[in-house]
């Protein structure tokens, strides 16, 4: 079967159900969203492990053509994005356009009617004159190529794919990986099973991060006059702005963010022996900084040990490590992180003349302003190439992206355009101007991250203000695209 509309979007993450709300906002009501889960929520619906916070204040991590003046504390858990998350859907009326259990196999252009059609795994199709990609860079969850993980007897779990049924009551575990998820799992696991042992292969900055309540007085004032909270959200966004000194490039702000990291470090880890090993060999902001106040405390409990030894391999029973100790073990938590689509997309994507987006994209994704790909009309990226932030929220980001892409959306419905399509050369020296730029910041300074491919390419992070970033999206400037039109000049009427 096949379903035609005027746009497609492909996930119903916050980036998928934005865009839908800022079309509808626009006027523009003829779109699907397609999900390949049973729910919406992306990365939120998906991880529900103990302790899944968010490191962005609410009010940042959030859309402000949204507001919620009910955020219960100054960070929220997963549970809460996820309540923000349907009430998004429910107050936009969303859920009718969304098709649950639609796992898009591949996406391919045709010339002739100039739509884009995507396939489906259950043999379906859907066209359309424009597609959103809103797959997200952190969806396929990642299991780490160590030897002997299929001999593995035990129960095993990863962070992403949680197992709510399984009772950590009186057991041994192992956790490996010791990123923004292992740091948050690992203290809600230390207060319930019997002993933890925490395998960290590289030691990451840590902050702490106090969590207060929103008290009532300030709900009820967001409430009263939503501008008090407009505010407060202005006044967190250019305090991150402000981190970006420190982050983003090697500065003397850096210096002094790393020092607080390593007082943070000397006054809540008492043993001179486990600071050592927590401290890391490289600049903070390299990888992703850890905010948390309860890591720490976890790793000095009775029943938790750090071991950072290299694991050797997996064995039936546990793991061995290079220095030959087996560590039985009657579960194995994965906290590894996630398949992050650098240089390839999830699904084939076919363009013009049957390029493949695979192949442009095999020495390094590139885009324009992250969104529009040279080759590829009618097409659009969210937190797509260097579009990632190192101090700010990817929401703020996200959010210049969905009102670039509903501008050319809307020039597509309204404007009889047939296609709207990206120079080549405007494209490669944009291109050019972010990689110099990407050399000098902190993320290209020597360690490796899932910000970076095997060979060093820094196709995730923008490396400027977020404001910087904003304002390249805010215009759309024709001068920038191929622009081909219909030739007659009746559009659709908008619903
Ligand atoms: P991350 O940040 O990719 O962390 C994965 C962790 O798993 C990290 O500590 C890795 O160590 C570790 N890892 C991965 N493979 C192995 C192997 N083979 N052996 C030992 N340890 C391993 O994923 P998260 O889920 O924590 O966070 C993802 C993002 O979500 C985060 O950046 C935020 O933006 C939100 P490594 O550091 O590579 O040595």
């Amino acid at each position: 079967m096949t379903t035609s509309t005027t746009v497609l979007i492909i996930g119903a993450g916050f980036a998928g159900l934005g865009t839908a709300i800022r079309l509808k906002q626009a006027g523009i009501t003829d779109f699907v969203i397609l999900e390949r889960g049973s729910d919406v929520g992306g990365t939120w619906r998906d991880n529900t492990y103990p302790g899944a916070a968010c490191d962005v204040p609410s009010l940042l991590y959030s859309f402000s053509f949204v507001p919620n003046p009910d955020w219960r504390r100054a960070y929220s858990g997963s549970r809460e994005i996820l309540e923000y998350i349907h009430h998004m859907v429910d107050t936009f009326d969303l859920r009718r356009h969304i098709r649950f259990h639609t796992n898009v196999t591949g996406l391919e252009y045709h010339e002739e009617t100039a739509l884009w059609s995507a396939r489906t795994e259950d043999g379906s199709s859907f066209t359309a004159r424009a597609a959103v990609m809103a797959t997200g860079p952190l969806s396929n969850a990642s299991l780490p190529d160590i030897p002997g993980i299929d001999t593995y007897q035990g129960h095993t779990i990863h962070s992403a794919r949680w197992d709510h049924d399984y009772d950590f009551t009186g057991k041994h575990v192992a956790v490996i990986g010791t990123g923004a998820s292992g740091v948050q799992i690992i203290p809600e696991l230390a207060a319930r099973a019997r002993k933890v042992k925490v395998f960290q292969r590289t030691p990451g900055w840590v902050l702490p991060k106090p969590n207060p309540g929103h008290p009532a007085w300030l709900t009820a004032a967001f409430r009263r006059a939503p501008v008090v909270q407009a505010f407060l959200r202005q006044a967190l966004f250019w305090g991150h702005e402000a981190i970006a000194l420190g982050v983003v490039w090697d500065s003397m702000a850096t210096t002094a963010l790393q020092g607080l990291a390593r007082t943070y470090l000397r006054l809540a880890v008492k043993d001179s022996w486990l600071r050592r090993q927590l401290t890391p060999d490289f600049r903070i902001g390299c990888k992703r900084i850890l905010m948390t106040s309860d890591y720490y405390p976890a790793l000095q409990r009775d029943n938790c040990k750090l071991i950072t030894w290299p694991i050797y391999t997996l064995s039936p029973n546990g793991i061995r490590t290079a220095e030959g100790i087996e560590h039985d073990v009657d579960c194995i938590v994965f906290a590894t992180g996630f398949d992050v689509c650098k240089t390839g997309t999830p699904f084939p994507i076919t363009g013009p003349g049957g390029r493949s987006l695979g192949d442009d994209w095999a020495a390094g994704a590139q885009a324009y302003k992250s969104v529009s790909v040279a080759g590829y009309p009618n097409l659009f990226f969210t937190f797509g190439p260097n579009s990632g932030p190192g101090h700010n929220s990817v929401l703020v980001y996200n959010e210049a992206q969905i009102d670039y892409i509903v501008k050319a959306v809307e020039l597509i419905h309204d404007q009889h355009v047939r296609t709207l399509e990206v120079r080549k050369d405007i494209q490669d020296g944009f291109n050019h101007d972010i990689q110099k730029r990407l050399a000098r910041t902190t993320w290209n300074s020597g360690c490796t991250s899932w910000y970076l491919t095997e060979d060093g390419f820094n196709a995730t992070m923008y490396p400027g203000f977020a404001t910087q970033y904003a304002r390249q999206l805010a215009t759309l400037d024709l001068d920038d695209y191929e622009v081909t039109h219909h030739p007659v000049s009746t559009g659709p009427a908008r619903t």
